[in-house]
């Protein structure tokens, strides 16, 4: 297998680009009649020679004829094709008169993870050029989690995969739905139980693992914090705790005893609605012997998402996983950042330009309500009216601006608000080096294997041009893989480099058990249950948790949790692809008799900021307080985000996206 050319049956290297934990490493292959088929890499140690459904269908995705194929301006309410000429000299119009008139802060640039590629950050460096904007900063995704474990730990970082499977003696499942999200740890964790390790999944869905568990809780959404700190008081009052590790490594356990006291676990139980055997069960575990927590993105997406990661860290610790073979937290892999000089490739290591920063949770309201007001607004690599919270309010946001750009390759929800939409190159079409810091320490080259389709470009060619039209001095006139090469920096060899581009992958050199020397980049050096970063940031020294009160709106008995899709990625599913998916709400026992309808119908669902109307489908596994509808569905059909609201997490500026009530009523049956 080598890189480039397109010659017949030739296998390229390239990397599944989705914001994915795995980053699969993939064979791209042009067949002799020229049909392009994708397979998982059976060489990388992950990928393990498999995709998942997503990364299968991208080739699809890649040739739909959806795509947006050339640079397409508003007029009249219509989409229409326009050259790029054409476009980049009435965009740049439009800069100059919003520089002239109102400053740099009144252009302003949204983009998300749309895509893994480091070069999709180049773009920075126009916006650089223009001596400053408005940026969007925090997450929507993960803010919450990651600021949990900075303020805890110093850093989020995962044990290598081979570390779980080899030397975990309990996997705790802790709200990652593994079998939909981060399929190939499936792997890592059937080598674990065949080692006689336990699996526990703590969950307040049904998941397909479920039936593979020794201990399976539901527990009621957001409560996850308390249902921790039950456990750490459980172990406490016996004595069950690491006392060696909190001597060595521990800061503040006496303040944190105080707070996990008074969580009683029969008072508790009730509360996550679980039963008080659970508790102590789950304690057990961690108390036996190394236990690997697997956190997942979808319970910090709460209003104190933060406090509760905090409480799952927190039982981690005073049970001395962390530091430990085949224990720790894995929620992120943020040790992975520093190999990347991302100074040179946001800012090619010039003085950065002056910015105002948006949260991503509120930028619509933050655009309604902005001073001095947004002009031009750029989106690339999101699809905002899908994703952010309250569809309705960005929508409202978008139509308020004078001009709004999308790039994109498809004509989203977003792109229905665009004054011109610029079609960028996707999967296969570029050279890149794909980048996570979710889950394993891999990187993955992506070789071109074709080019663009119609008249799209990457990302950063799309701004270089722009750039030109403006008369602009930025360093956008690269050669992707002499940039690439100069981000990775000295520590990488040239025969490192090499084996990245004729393997497609690397790993990157950090530990398989981070933190084994019981030092933690915190400011006492010890993980800190007492933080002292938290308290100068305004916050809590100390793990603090919602009252036991149920915050249930009285009109809206349900907790509505809109998790992700198994079969696309966000929004990414274009109606021809996934058309045959309807989206269909999933409730518990007994829920559709209380309203008067059955397995089959249709439905409403109402919450304070919306209704949609889906298919219901009993499961009869699941909590009768929950309803769970997969988010971003495809064009055609509304979004989920519709019903959510505007909500920021208590830590790292993400969204509380999970903290929506609903109820539900049946549609009658149209009669013909
Ligand atoms: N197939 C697929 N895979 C994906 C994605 C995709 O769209 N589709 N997206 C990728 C991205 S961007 C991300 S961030 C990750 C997300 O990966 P995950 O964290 O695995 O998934 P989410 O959908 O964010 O989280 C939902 C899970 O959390 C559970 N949950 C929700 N609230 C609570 C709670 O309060 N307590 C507990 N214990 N459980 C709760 C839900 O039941 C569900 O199983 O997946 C990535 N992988
Ligand atoms: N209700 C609810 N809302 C959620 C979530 C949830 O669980 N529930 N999950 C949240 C999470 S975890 C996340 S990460 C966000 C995801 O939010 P987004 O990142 O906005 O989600 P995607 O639907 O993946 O949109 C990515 C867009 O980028 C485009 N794109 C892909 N590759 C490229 C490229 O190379 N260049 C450019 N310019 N565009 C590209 C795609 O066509 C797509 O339109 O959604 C969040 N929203
Ligand atoms: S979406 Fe994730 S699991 Fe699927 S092919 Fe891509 S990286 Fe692999
Ligand atoms: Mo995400």
């Amino acid at each position: 297998m080598t890189s480039p050319p397109e010659t017949p049956t030739q296998d390229i290297l390239t990397t599944c680009p989705l914001d994915c934990y795995d980053i699969c490493s993939m064979v791209a292959r042009r067949g002799p009649d020229g049909a392009l088929t994708v397979r998982g890499n059976p060489a990388h140690p992950v990928t393990q020679g498999r995709l998942c459904a997503r990364g299968n269908r991208l080739v699809h995705r890649h040739l739909s004829d959806e795509r947006v194929t050339e640079p397409l301006k508003r007029v009249d309410g219509t989409l229409v094709p326009v050259s790029w000429e054409q476009a980049n000299r009435e965009i740049a119009e439009h800069i100059h008169a919003a520089l002239t008139k109102t400053g740099p802060l009144s252009i302003m640039h949204s983009y998300d993870y749309g895509s893994s590629g480091v070069l999709k950050l180049l773009c920075d460096r126009f916006f650089h050029g223009l001596g400053g904007w408005t940026e969007t900063v925090g997450s929507i995704c993960w803010g919450a989690g990651l600021a949990a474990a900075e303020y805890d730990f110093g850093v989020a970082a995962s044990h290598a995969p081979e570390d779980l499977a080899e030397h975990a003696q309990t996997v705790v499942l802790w709200g990652r739905n593994v079998a939909v999200t981060n399929v190939h740890l499936l792997s890592y964790v059937r080598v674990a139980k065949a080692r006689g390790a336990k699996l526990v999944v703590v969950n307040s869905l049904p998941t397909e693992l479920d039936a593979e568990a020794d201990l399976v809780i539901h527990v009621r959404p957001g409560t996850d914090g308390h249902l921790a700190l039950a456990c750490c008081s459980a172990l406490i009052q016996t004595q069950r705790v690491d006392t060696a590790f909190i001597a060595d490594a521990v800061h503040g356990y006496a303040d944190f005893c105080k707070v996990a006291s008074a969580y009683d676990p029969e008072g508790v139980a009730d509360y996550c609605g679980v039963e008080p055997v659970l508790i102590d069960r789950l304690a057990g575990l961690y108390a036996d012997g190394a236990t690997a927590t697997v956190l997942g993105i979808g319970l910090q997406r709460h209003r104190h998402g933060g406090q509760l990661i905090r409480a799952i860290h927190a039982l981690a610790t005073i049970t001395g996983q962390m530091g430990k073979p085949g224990g720790g937290v894995h929620f992120g892999n943020r040790h992975l950042l520093p190999f990347i000089d991302w100074d040179f490739i946001q800012t090619n290591r010039r003085r950065a330009a002056p910015t105002r920063q948006f949260a991503r949770t509120t930028q619509a309201l933050d655009i309604l309500n902005a001073k001095p007001r947004i002009e031009v607004l750029f989106v690339s690599r999101t699809n905002l009216v899908s994703q952010l919270p309250d569809s309705g309010t960005t929508r409202r946001a978008l139509e308020s601006l004078p001009l709004v750009v999308v790039i994109d390759s498809f004509l989203t929800q977003t792109a229905d608000h665009a004054d011109y939409v610029l079609p960028c190159a996707l999967f296969l079409e570029e050279e890149d080096v794909m980048f996570n810091t979710m889950w394993n320490p891999y990187i993955g080259y992506a070789h071109a294997v074709c080019k663009p389709v119609g008249k799209a470009k990457p990302d950063w060619a799309i701004f270089r041009d722009l750039a030109k039209a403006l008369g602009l001095q930025v360093d956008l006139d690269i050669v992707p893989r002499e940039t690439i090469r100069e981000a990775f920096g000295e520590w990488m060899s040239d025969g490192q480099f090499k084996q990245l581009l004729e393997d497609g992958y690397l790993r990157l050199p950090v530990p398989h058990v981070p933190f084994l020397d019981r030092h933690f980049p915190t400011s006492t050096g010890k993980v800190e249950l007492f933080s002292e970063r938290a308290r100068r940031e305004g916050g809590e020294p100390v793990v603090k948790l919602p009252e036991w009160t149920s915050a249930r709106p009285v009109d809206y008995p349900f907790s509505l949790l809109t998790v992700h899709p198994k079969w696309q990625e966000n929004s990414q599913g274009e109606a021809a692809l996934y058309a045959q998916v309807d989206p269909v709400a999933e409730v518990g026992p007994g829920v559709l008799e209380d309203i008067g309808a059955r397995d089959g119908d249709m439905i409403r669902i109402i919450t304070e900021t919306g209704a949609i109307v889906c298919q219901a489908r009993v499961n009869r596994s699941g909590r009768s307080d929950v309803v769970q509808l997969a988010q971003g569905w495809s064009r055609g059909y509304e979004n989920v985000n519709v019903l959510t609201s505007i909500q920021t997490s208590d830590l790292g500026i993400g969204s509380a996206q999970y903290d929506t009530w609903c109820r539900l009523e049946k549609v009658a049956r149209a009669t013909s």
